[in-house]
């Protein structure tokens, strides 16, 4: 059978990791044939746990799971990773400034960007989930000079599927009919959810729900607020639903989208006028392996003035970051 392929993930012994793992190791992201290699990093005081979350995965007997290594050590966990998967960041705590909390991330990805430029294989295709998840993939670029950069993405994959299920909810058709959806920007509340461009079976999604109104009002503050309210109902930030668009967001980029839009976060070439250093969420395809941004979109006053402010709040962070 074909080699395993290795797989970093970090913040194992945490909620989205506690979802994320098993659909990995069952073969959600490469595939039925493909067996993977878990290298699972978590912090010294979070090993015990890692260990009671390995005893269930090999409790589940998955076939395609050829290994796992549980470690501390971020070179460790990066030798000739094949993709990595950054879940694990520092979350604020109780009184903890926002310059703090920044500055406490910026550490960590310092430190695995390090470690990443390291031990793993040229071709590692890596998503940063841990917020703030543009700002630590664009550190952890900025501390891996010898990997090369467009192999650093960040998730903004889970605001894309909350947008297309509510817009599918509405427009009364299934979500798999939603075509040419884009979301822009940070994964914060301030990301653009854009559906200007969208389509459902051919149509234009804009006129199909003929509600402007709606979309402004209800749709984008709907999906900007939807982590605070399942916090809210479940007592639990979203873990199920994040680790799912971890798995979309790195499926889609090894297997393809057949030409459907999806939403990465990714490093900025310039277009659009995105600062280069960012890591922004844009639209793309992706195909043979890799994404390719959807080029030539155009902004009208309202989605020029969205776009502007989540890069600005982008490019804020960045300075913050630079400025400790
Ligand atoms: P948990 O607090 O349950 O787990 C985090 C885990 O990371 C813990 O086990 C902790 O020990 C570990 N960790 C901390 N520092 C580490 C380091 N330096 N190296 C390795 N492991 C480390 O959080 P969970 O609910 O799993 O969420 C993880 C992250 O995802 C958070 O930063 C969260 O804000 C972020 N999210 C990002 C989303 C996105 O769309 N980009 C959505 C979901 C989620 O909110």
């Amino acid at each position: 059978s074909r080699p395993a392929k290795r797989i970093t993930i970090t913040g194992a012994a945490g909620q989205i990791c506690y979802s994320l793992l098993f659909r990995v190791a069952r073969g959600d992201v490469y595939g039925p044939d493909q067996p993977v290699i878990l290298q699972l990093l978590d912090l010294p005081q979070a090993q015990a746990a890692v260990r009671g979350v390995v005893m269930e995965l090999d409790d589940c007997a998955f076939p395609l799971l050829a290994g796992v290594m549980i470690t501390d050590d971020p070179e460790t966990a990066f030798r000739d990773a094949d993709a990595a998967m950054l879940v694990g960041s520092r979350a604020r705590s109780k009184g903890m400034e926002r310059r703090d909390l920044l500055a406490a991330n910026a550490e960590i990805f310092k430190v695995q960007g390090r470690a990443l430029n390291a031990a793993a294989r040229r071709d590692a295709r890596v998503v940063v989930v841990g917020n703030p998840a543009n700002t630590n993939a664009a550190i952890l670029a900025q501390h891996a000079p010898d990997f090369p950069a467009e192999n650093i993405t960040s998730m903004i994959r889970l605001d894309h599927n909350r947008a297309a299920s509510q817009l599918a909810a509405k427009a009364g058709v299934g979500v798999e009919a939603i075509e040419r959806l884009a979301v822009w920007g940070n994964h914060s509340p301030t990301m653009f959810a854009d559906w200007r461009f969208a389509t459902a079976g051919g149509r234009s999604l804009p006129e199909l729900i003929g509600d402007e109104t709606w979309y402004r009002e209800t749709l984008i503050p709907t999906v900007a607020k939807r982590g605070t309210a399942v916090l809210e109902a479940r007592g639990a930030s979203s873990a199920a639903s994040a680790a799912n668009a971890a798995i979309d967001h790195l499926h889609d980029w090894i297997h393809g989208t057949d030409g459907r839009w999806v939403s990465m976060g990714v490093p900025s070439d310039g277009s659009y006028g995105i600062p280069k250093g960012l890591v922004c969420g844009v639209p793309v395809t992706c195909a043979g392996g890799r994404y390719e941004r959807i080029a030539g979109l155009t902004f009208d006053g309202f989605a020029q003035s969205m776009f502007d402010r989540t890069v600005g709040e982008l490019a804020e962070e960045m300075a913050a970051v630079a400025a400790l």
